[in-house]
């Protein structure tokens, strides 16, 4: 019996191998707030971390000393990877808040939008941070619409904010998975009842100390932003998130192994509150910031496995980035700062997570396709902004004229082919509409400061006054710490004039560009 049924499978597989060699899977793996310096290939030393899994990706594959995202916080940078168009052109790109509703409009073109118009079947599977449902916001009892799925995914599994936002549930297409209807779920920004045990009232029952913010609901010892009732059965533990996204990743992979897929696998790692799985714990030498990213190296280890089982090692393209650089302390004592020792998280760059200088969007960007890219090291600059263009470049799809409005087609650099060009210059933003920017154009950087509130300094979110230009020689001054600007005025002024330029243009990449 089992031989007439392994013969026409065999029959079918092979056809349909050849079939996708033009359009191989695609598998975006997007850290949260993982430095330069935080992996092993990038100059994590092992006794700090080790990040095989990882350094792996980058031996067989092209590792990029000028990879971006294109924001210093979550949201923006995720908006832009997503819809290809710069955060800063749209309203409501900031942090989101716990009630967000849906930032990015169906009938916007994105990466999955675009990838499904090239018969891909698309998932996201982990954080989201980009809001759900209608102008009211989220639904949380009943239709979370619209969300990915009107924008391009064909499934999701999320979880809908962040780790240390509120609600810790996750929401499956469009609904809270495991909500008892008997115990509704209720989200808010106000104590719900003046009994309601917060961060502050029970502070001496967490097992995670606040110091900044994360003081409204407790959940699993540790105090959120925002608050919540209700909704018990569907709550999640911190520890497991990092199993859960590998469940579902491997149980969607292999569900749609003999279509070409597009997966955007969204670690909440290493985002606080850090709390990674118990057998993580400890496994560093750096506290549960390390561990979060040796918890995160697995996973990467695990869709490698996963991968190899299924025989799509050679027919699948796998891009890792991360959404914005390092910060130490976000907001809890997790002994982040007192176990660094000598770990650098930005690795050579100043700055990090919310500010526009190098370490707060060069980030660690690695391009791996067995049998496709050779293995290297390449200095042009890519952005994670650019994998709209060229995830539509690599399958055969046209950019629609009004959308998709910043980001380049830089296929031929991502897979590391001779001569290939990055771009010739990185903008960058740190959080929201009006804010701070980053611009450089090859050894230049300029920093513009609009913003009251501006972090410019070191991982420690003290915040410094800085003058509203700033320009650094990054050939001379790696870190970031000498403005040249009155030495160098002419350059300055352009680069001063090009951002703008590219700000009030409304679009960066050219009308007729595919
Ligand atoms: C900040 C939070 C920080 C983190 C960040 C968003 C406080 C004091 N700080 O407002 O902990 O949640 O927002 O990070 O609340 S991001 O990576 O999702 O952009
Ligand atoms: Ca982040």
């Amino acid at each position: 019996m089992k031989k007439f049924i392994l013969i026409p499978l065999i029959f079918f597989s092979a056809c349909s191998l050849s079939d996708n060699q033009s359009k191989p899977n695609i598998i975006v793996i997007m850290a949260d707030d993982l430095g330069y310096g935080d992996v092993g290939t990038y100059g994590a030393k092992p006794e700090n971390i080790k990040t095989p899994n990882i350094d792996k990706l980058a031996e067989g594959g092209l590792k990029f000393t000028s990879g971006y995202c294109s924001a210093s916080t979550c949201t923006p940078t995720r908006y832009s990877f997503l819809t290809g168009s710069y955060a800063f052109r749209k309203k409501g790109t900031g942090i989101a808040p716990p009630n967000a509703p849906a930032i990015i409009q169906p009938g916007t073109e994105t990466i999955a939008s675009l990838l499904k118009k090239a018969g891909y079947k698309t998932a996201v599977i982990g954080k989201w941070h980009l809001g759900l449902g209608g102008p009211e916001g989220p639904d949380w009892n009943g239709e979370l619409n619209p969300g990915p799925g009107e924008i391009g995914f064909d499934y999701n599994f999320l979880l809908p904010t962040t780790n240390d936002r509120v609600p810790q549930v996750y929401v499956e297409n469009h609904h809270v998975r495991n909500l008892d209807p008997n115990d509704p779920l209720w989200v808010g920004r106000k104590k719900p009842s003046e009994d309601h045990p917060t961060g502050i009232t029970h502070r001496n029952t967490l097992r995670m100390n606040w110091n900044d913010g994360h003081n409204n609901t407790i959940h699993n010892g540790i105090g959120r932003i925002g608050f919540y009732t209700g909704g018990h059965a569907a709550r999640f533990r911190d520890e497991d998130l990092a199993d859960e996204w590998q469940k579902q990743a491997n149980k969607w992979i292999e569900e749609n192994k003999d279509d070409p897929f597009f997966l955007f696998f969204s670690s909440h790692d290493i985002h606080v509150p850090r709390m990674p799985h118990e057998r993580f714990q400890g496994q560093s030498g750096m506290s549960y910031r390390g561990d979060a990213i040796v918890q995160l190296d697995w996973n990467v280890g695990e869709i490698s496995k996963t991968l190899d089982r299924l025989n799509l090692t050679e027919n699948t393209l796998v891009i890792f980035v991360s959404d914005n650089g390092p910060v130490l302390d976000d907001g809890y004592d997790d002994l982040a700062n007192e176990a660094l020792g000598d770990h650098k998280p930005a690795g050579p760059y100043g700055g990090g997570k919310y500010t526009v200088r190098e370490g707060g969007t060069r980030t660690p960007f690695i391009t791996y396709w067995k049998g496709k890219i050779q293995p290297g090291v390449s200095d042009e600059m890519v952005s994670t902004i650019d994998l709209a263009a060229s995830m539509a470049a690599l399958t055969g799809v046209d950019l629609p004229h009004d959308g998709v409005l910043d980001s380049f087609n830089l296929l031929d650099a991502l897979l590391g082919k001779r001569g290939a060009k990055g771009r010739d210059h990185i903008v960058s933003q740190d959080n929201g509409l009006r804010g701070n920017y980053g611009i450089r154009v090859g050894e230049w950087k300029l920093q513009r400061h609009d913003s009251k509130r501006m972090y410019n300094g070191d991982l420690s979110m003290t915040r410094w006054p800085v003058p509203q230009y700033t320009l650094f020689n990054l050939g001379e001054d790696i870190g970031e710490t000498k403005d040249v600007a009155d030495q160098y005025p002419e350059i300055m002024n352009r680069m001063k004039h090009q951002l703008q330029f590219i700000i009030d243009t409304g679009r960066s990449r050219p009308k007729k560009s595919k």
